[in-house]
């Protein structure tokens, strides 16, 4: 073992430590393996969102730019130190200077997250997650208004987050390009409960520069199912605690 992976597999060590056992369940199918990676299923097909995001987009998105994110993420990995560990390993280990892994490894995991958030048949919050969102914002209406709020002042690319915090409440967090909350310089960390791909590839064939249609459209396909189930598993099994 070289000096690299040595320290990285020692922080790692203490990372493990530090937060016991339950260490994080959010994209639990995820943290089955270590690479090379491979795509997640999308779950439904790429017509199956219209009229809300079209065929045409999910199809690119997916079979394109999600797998050119896990080929490039594959090529790194020979040599990085992050061989032998499973995604959200990576995603809480990077640092900032390694740009490839950093990229890549976001733009694997926030998209497999992000398919799973979407839905023709999206249920609806639990009663659970309902108290906590009108806790936090509200009502169900205010926290839709200040996500959308949130997904239209990113300037350039990134993501809008639901998260639990560290203090286990939901917030609203922005991150640039593939960057997420889980990230160790994200400044308002936490898990992710539902996310908005802000990038032009996932909205520019419908919606051109109407990014607020593509945002208004979005809550006619969020999966609350998957979000009431993020929901309850991050409040059992929080890294923070
Ligand atoms: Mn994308």
């Amino acid at each position: 073992m070289d000096r690299k992976n040595f320290i990285r597999n020692a922080s790692l060590l203490s990372f493990g430590v530090l937060y016991g056992p339950k260490l994080f369940s959010q994209g639990k199918s995820l943290v089955k393996s270590n690479g090379p990676f491979s795509p997640d299923p999308l779950g439904y097909d790429y017509v199956a969102l219209e009229p809300y995001i079209d065929a045409r987009t999910m199809e690119i998105h997916y079979s394109k730019h999600y797998k050119a994110y896990i080929d490039n993420l594959n090529k790194a990995l020979p040599g990085s130190g992050y061989e032998n560990h499973d995604i959200v390993s990576i995603i809480r280990s990077v640092e900032e200077k390694e740009s490839v892994i950093r990229n890549n490894a976001g733009g694997y995991y926030n998209h497999s997250l992000f398919w799973k958030s979407l839905s023709p048949n999206q249920g609806k919050p639990s009663e659970k997650l309902e108290r906590a969102i009108v806790s936090g914002f509200g009502s169900l209406e205010a926290f839709k208004n200040a996500f959308s709020k949130a997904a239209l002042g990113i300037f350039g690319s990134g993501w809008v987050w639901l998260v639990l915090n560290k203090d286990k409440q939901l917030s609203i967090v922005t991150t640039a390009n593939q960057d997420n909350p889980l990230m160790k310089w994200c400044p308002n960390p936490g898990i992710p409960l539902l996310e908005l791909d802000i990038w032009e590839h996932a909205y520019y064939l419908k919606y051109q520069n109407r990014r607020k249609d593509y945002v208004a459209s979005f809550w006619n396909v969020v999966n609350w199912k998957e979000v009431n189930k993020n929901y309850d598993e991050s409040l059992e099994n929080s890294f923070f605690s």
